[in-house]
């Protein structure tokens, strides 16, 4: 990847973390620390890689994205917003009363492929989407991004095994591994790593990424679009809250809110990142 488009491929990742912040500010309520842990993620998805068009969301041949971890409504929205599916200005209207914008993700909203929150079905989904493109030579993609937490689901094993069974190439997930779920550590509630392992055995094509480097991300997905015969999971190494050190590493702030001093705090620190990213 070329320097410059790293450079600009980083500055929207610190662009969608302030815009989903604010967001969540506007608000007074959504869920941070998992929105954070995963916006370069959903920045090289939707800036570079993803076939999609935000003039014609519904196209046929588009790739789908099922946000499974539906609970980062607020990630998904600022960047769907910062890409043109609709203005930014409509963020405002998150989580009230008669807005589209839900606290979860929701169909009807542009650019959104299956409505999320209750965790553990989007892989299933995604899979059934893949295998949809496939019976009509469509060509594309479908993407379902999971938590570490979520994948403690057993319906994402049901669906694993049988995309790896059925080969299902065209199926490509990601998994935040921030090691973070509502109630505390992966190791204290019920840990699922070794995570690659575990797809691996399930006949899936396993990449190991640092969640937070754009370019390791975007090689990845060139590396699973070259799979012949089986389903890539995208394992990305990821801190929870990234981008603002307050946030970072705790649950504290999954659904949790920052103080006044905090939320400041926060805004500064992310303004210098995009300054210092700003040409
Ligand atoms: C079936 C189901 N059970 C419980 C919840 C409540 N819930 C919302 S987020 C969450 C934790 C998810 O952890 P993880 O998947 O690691 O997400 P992240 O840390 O990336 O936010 C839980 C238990 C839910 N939304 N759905």
């Amino acid at each position: 990847m070329l320097t410059e488009e790293k450079r600009k491929l980083e500055l929207e990742a610190a662009n969608i973390r302030k815009t989903a912040l604010e967001t969540i500010h506007t608000a007074g309520s959504g869920h941070i620390g998992g929105s954070f842990s995963m916006a370069e993620i959903v920045t090289v998805l939707f800036f570079k890689a993803m076939n999609i068009d935000p003039k014609d969301p519904d196209k046929k041949d588009r790739d789908r994205l099922v946000l499974s971890k539906g609970h980062c409504s607020p990630v998904m929205y600022a960047t769907l917003a910062r890409r043109g599916f609709f203005p930014v200005e409509h963020l405002k209207t998150f989580r009230k009363i008669d807005s589209d914008l839900s606290g979860h993700v929701e169909i009807h909203v542009p650019g959104v492929d299956m409505s999320g929150g209750s965790l553990g079905q989007g892989l299933s989904v995604a899979l059934g989407m893949a295998m949809y493109g496939k019976c009509n030579n469509l060509g594309n993609y479908a993407y379902a991004i999971m938590g570490d937490g979520e994948i403690q689901e057993g319906q994402i094993w049901e669906a694993a095994m049988a995309a790896g069974f059925f080969k299902v190439n065209n199926l490509i997930g990601f998994v935040d591994n921030n090691q973070i779920q509502l109630d505390g550590r992966l190791t204290e509630v019920m840990d699922p790593n070794p995570i690659d392992e575990k797809f691996r055995a399930f006949g899936w094509n396993v990449i190991n990424v640092n969640g937070h480097d754009v370019e390791e991300i975007a090689d990845a997905i060139e590396e699973a679009k070259k799979s012949k015969d089986k389903p890539t999971m995208i394992v990305a190494h990821t801190v929870k809250g990234k981008g603002v050190s307050v946030f970072e590493d705790t649950n504290r702030f999954h659904g949790g809110q920052p103080t006044p001093e905090e939320y400041d705090l926060a805004i500064k620190e992310l303004d210098d990142q995009i300054a210092a990213l700003e040409v």
